[in-house]
């Protein structure tokens, strides 16, 4: 049993220990005002001085890091979006990984229209409908407000997605497909929308050293029951009391 338990002990710390390994190949909160290898380099500030890239409408924009190498990698990021998207008009953002589309669904922030939105966490490519905000992350987290002196609405949606790199320049594409480009709303862009905390890590290989762990798991638990039951058909064991 003690051969065991050091056994998980052991595969325990080599999980955690690969783990932390994930290498950071890019992060960004655009607090410090850099946007290097982004298409764009719009930065908007709130009223309590929190930087986001955008505001933006119907754009695309993209983060290109170069020369990465083969491997599988992670991403996530803060998606804001503000005001009054429609998700009943298709109101709807995309985002695709090396040109694949990992979501392209509606959003919708009025729920008091009733316009339902397709995206959630399990359906980025459209579901549903449901519910205004599903999903989200937090509400009116970023403080803006109208000329008029009202505050913007926005919800937050925070997705991540794992995927697997061939090699070469990683590229993320975001889209903004919003049918109200000019308009406003409250003295603010009516449709708009935003990024924030975009971190990209690369996964370790598929580790050799848990499998491995998992087969001493394995031959660790039949040593124990072999042990356990020697014991008992050698007659060392009563009912009641512990195999040590
Ligand atoms: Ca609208
Ligand atoms: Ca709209």
């Amino acid at each position: 049993m003690l051969y065991f338990r050091r056994t998980l002990a052991i595969t325990a710390v080599l999980i955690v220990s690969i783990e932390a390994a994930a290498d950071l190949v890019y992060e960004s909160d655009f607090q410090s005002g850099v946007t290097t290898h982004w298409s764009s380099s719009d930065l908007s500030t709130d009223e309590l001085g929190k930087v986001v890239l955008g505001l933006f409408k119907q754009e695309t924009i993209s983060l290109t890091l170069p020369a990465q190498p083969t491997g599988e990698y992670g991403i996530t990021f803060d998606f804001f979006n503000f005001n009054t998207w429609d998700g009943a008009e298709g109101d709807s953002f995309e985002f695709q990984i090396n040109g694949t589309t990992s979501i392209d669904a509606t959003f919708d922030n009025l729920a008091s229209f009733v316009d339902l939105q397709t995206y959630s966490i399990s359906t980025p490519l459209g579901g549903g409908p449901f519910p205004t905000g599903t999903d989200n992350t937090g509400m009116d987290l970023l403080k803006h407000t109208g000329a008029d002196a009202s505050r913007i609405g926005n919800f937050r949606y925070t997705p991540s997605f794992t995927f697997t790199h061939s090699g070469g320049d990683m590229t993320f594409t975001f889209v903004g497909k919003i049918d109200q480009p000019s308009v406003s709303f409250n003295g603010f862009p009516d449709e708009v929308w935003s990024l924030d905390r975009v971190s990209v890590i690369a996964i370790p290989e598929p580790p050799m050293i848990p499998v491995l762990s998992l087969f001493g798991l394995v031959g660790a638990a039949i040593h124990w029951r072999k042990n356990t039951k020697q014991r008992s058909l050698t007659g060392g064991a009563r009912a009641g009391q512990v195999l040590r």
